[in-house]
């Protein structure tokens, strides 16, 4: 009897274990920005929205996880961003769903001004011939990480902005905005990867509608090449859902659930 209990429970484990060995489904990834390899502004996803260079951003060995966590890719590059340059892909109607998650890996070689503003990425255009053109983005300000969303473009009123966190130069970092425009439900991810501190943010009061900009999908700056970011960015990847914790790059549940799992399994064979 026992050992049917316990070959019971190792059936449900294994069953386990392989569910969380699965490959992710890619289905809902509109464009990821990996950085890798020759082509470094490649859109990796397979949907070519591959990026231009606006002056000068460098391909550079990362410091961001390797391999990535969700994927097991092996994450060998990243781009540099100096405060005078920016990546740019063309407007493309996939950047606007009413359900999203905007995901990025940063690490600010400095720190902007209290009210100063940098981009990590977005689709969101603030002035000159992107004029509200706001719709998306992940930015910080001051020592904070700035989340924006906008469902006509312009501003006063018409912007959610949450700063939420603490950021530090050279500290690196995972964030993530996942959004629900039909639940009008924000869920803001903050990881600290240099102390691997995790912080979760739920806004519910995002809009029912989501902007579409005519503005570039950009990296290291607003549409209009703005808000110039200065220091690392990584695996900027865009999905057409609202992903769930266990689905994002870097959150480390599966992992670790796995180690567990198998953890277990050691110790059920060892009695047996
Ligand atoms: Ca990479
Ligand atoms: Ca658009």
């Amino acid at each position: 009897m026992k050992i049917r209990t316990h070959t019971r429970i190792l059936h449900s484990l294994l069953a386990t274990i392989v569910a969380s060995l699965a490959i992710p489904a890619h289905a809902a990834t509109v464009a990821h920005w990996r950085f890798e390899g020759s082509d470094f502004l490649a859109d990796s996803s397979g949907n070519n929205h591959g990026l231009t260079n606006n002056g000068s951003v460098t391909q550079v060995a990362t410091t961001f996880p390797n391999p990535v966590l969700q994927t097991g890719q092996a994450n060998l590059n990243a781009a540099s961003f100096d405060g005078s340059n920016y990546l740019s892909a063309a407007d493309n109607n996939a950047f606007t769903n009413s359900q999203f998650t905007l995901e990025a890996f940063f690490s600010p070689s400095s720190l902007p001004g209290s009210t100063e503003t940098r981009t990590i990425a977005g689709h969101f255009g603030s002035s000159g011939s992107f004029d509200n053109q706001r719709s998306y983005g992940l930015f910080v300000r001051g020592s904070s990480l700035r989340v924006m969303m906008s469902n006509n473009g312009a501003g006063f009123g018409n912007v959610r902005i949450w700063d939420v966190g603490t950021i530090a130069a050279n500290a690196r970092y995972y964030a993530a905005m996942a959004v629900d425009t039909s639940t009008q439900t924000a869920t803001i991810y903050l990881q600290d990867l240099s102390t691997d501190t995790l912080q979760v943010f739920v806004q519910t009061d995002a809009f029912s509608t989501l902007h579409n900009s005519t503005a570039p999908f950009t990296i290291g700056s607003t549409g209009q090449g703005t808000a110039l970011w200065q220091g690392m960015i990584d695996e900027v990847r865009l999905s057409n859902v609202k992903l769930t914790q266990d689905q994002l790059l870097v959150i480390p549940e599966p992992s670790a659930a796995l180690l567990g799992g198998l953890g277990l399994l050691a110790l059920f064979r060892r009695r047996r």
